[in-house]
């Protein structure tokens, strides 16, 4: 890790207000979120079904009698079917990319990126970030919420923007060289392609100018965390968000990085069993739902995001009320179901990152090929560990295979490959390749 040291500043005191005064704050705005949230046709329908207003909401309590909203819901109604204002006040639009093909659509009033480009503002200040810094930012702009979210929340601290955008990495390393920034802000793994690059470049990447990282958009472990912290010498910070529900600033670690800070001023969170949709207790996994307390174009409620993490109400040393998410351990629509037992990627990378001369490239292959699922894990080696004796990766085969089976309980086949093999992706790692879904 570097030896750069971050102080905790906070950039609004809202961040630490009591949470007494805060639960005030969120029945008021939700009582508001529900009222504006009927303009919208999909929540004006099902309210009148169900008999919703937002005078009956008399305590945060009765925000589960409020209906879930899926993203099923969001594709099937589409953008219109979820604005909340008329056309004309909306100020951008953002969409994720779906599997299909068609973008989910997301929609901002000016209201809206001004509040956004704050919120990405805290969790930046929590992370270190000074007006005097330069920010490198590798993630996408278009679309993707990572590059303009980012942008606009750097800007707002005061701070240089670098807009290297996605892609072409000597070009990224070449900045980074040319412009000296202290800041990254990309995905995790994309970060570690700069490191490569810079290297087969001949350069040191720990001698670049980075000193700190904020890195979201995709899952990651500690253990890669540590991987990127020891690469590139610098220290890295997890944020998290969705487009749906925003885009990047819903949550952010502090100085601690004991978990993320939810900006619940803004979004009430609740942690649910995703098969019985009953909440589960502190601390416990469960599906995040997200409701947007001040969001005015696309008020969202009670948004399943399928993403897998807990939740921590403890104080934070840092001094910020809001409460702590872990890391996202995995969606419920990644998980793997390995003959009958379920694998979250994020274990297959914990195992693959224990095993000293694997680099943290890899893909994982499903396929039913007869009656019985398999897996195979292609993993590439660290060139200084690749070797043509054939005993030296048998033993790091088997070496792979046992963590593996430690963590999840089963055997996958472990395929090495050479070093530089598999395809790096630009942004959010693909991770899963997944055949039996075409069968
Ligand atoms: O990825 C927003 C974002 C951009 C967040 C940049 C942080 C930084 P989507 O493309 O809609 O939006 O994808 C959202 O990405 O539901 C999670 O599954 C995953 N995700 C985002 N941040 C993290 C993270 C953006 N820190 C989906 N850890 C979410 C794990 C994350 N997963």
């Amino acid at each position: 890790m570097s030896s750069f040291v971050i102080e905790n500043r906070i950039w609004d005191r809202a961040e630490t207000m009591p949470r007494d005064e805060l639960r005030a704050l969120q029945l008021q705005r939700l009582r508001e979120c529900v009222e504006r949230a009927s303009n919208a046709p999909f929540y004006r329908r099902i309210f009148k079904q169900q008999g919703i207003t937002a005078d009956k909401i008399k305590s945060l309590d009765d925000l589960r009698f409020l209906p879930l909203t899926t993203k099923e819901d969001l594709r099937q109604q589409g953008l219109e079917g979820f604005l909340a204002v008329p056309r004309e006040r909306i100020a951008r639009f953002h969409g994720s990319s779906g599997s299909t093909g068609m973008p989910t659509f997301v929609a901002y009033s000016g209201q809206d990126l001004q509040l956004w480009a704050d919120l990405c503002a805290r969790f930046l200040v929590a992370g270190g970030l000074r007006p005097e810094h330069t920010v490198h930012i590798c993630f996408g702009y278009g679309l993707f919420t990572g590059g303009f979210g980012l942008h606009y929340g750097v800007e707002r601290v005061g701070a240089a923007v670098l807009p290297a955008s996605a892609g072409n990495t000597p070009r990224q390393v070449m900045l980074i060289e040319a412009l000296q920034p202290e800041v990254l802000v990309g995905t995790p793994s994309y970060s570690l392609n700069i490191a490569e690059v810079a290297r087969a470049e001949g350069r040191e990447p720990r001698e670049l100018s980075l000193k700190f990282a904020h890195f979201g958009g995709e899952p990651w472990t500690e253990d890669m965390r540590e991987r990127i912290e020891s690469e590139l010498g610098l220290i890295a910070f997890n944020n998290y968000g969705l487009s749906e529900v925003m885009g990047p600033g819903v949550s952010g670690e502090c100085a601690v990085r004991d978990g993320m800070h939810i900006q619940e001023d803004h979004f009430i969170v609740e942690c649910i069993d995703p098969k019985t949709d009953e909440p589960v207790g502190e601390g416990e996994e469960g599906e995040l739902v997200f409701t947007t307390l001040s969001k005015q174009a696309m008020p969202l409620i009670r948004y399943r995001t399928r993403d897998i993490s807990s939740l921590n109400y403890a104080p934070c040393p840092c001094g910020r009320s809001g409460v702590r998410m872990s890391r996202v351990t995995g969606r419920t629509d990644d998980m793997l179901i390995i003959r009958g037992v379920n694998v979250f990627p994020s274990q297959i990378e914990e195992a693959l990152l224990r095993v000293e001369g694997i680099a943290p490239h890899y893909l994982i292959e499903v396929d039913r090929p007869g009656t019985l699922d398999e897996v195979t894990v292609h993993v590439e080696v660290r060139p200084e560990y690749f070797s043509d004796k054939m005993s030296r990766m048998q033993a790091l085969r088997e070496r792979i295979d046992r963590e593996i089976h430690s963590i999840t309980g089963i055997r996958m086949n472990v395929e090495l490959v050479k070093p530089q093999t598999l395809e790096r992706s630009m942004g959010k790692a693909k991770r899963v390749i997944d055949h039996r879904a075409n069968r």
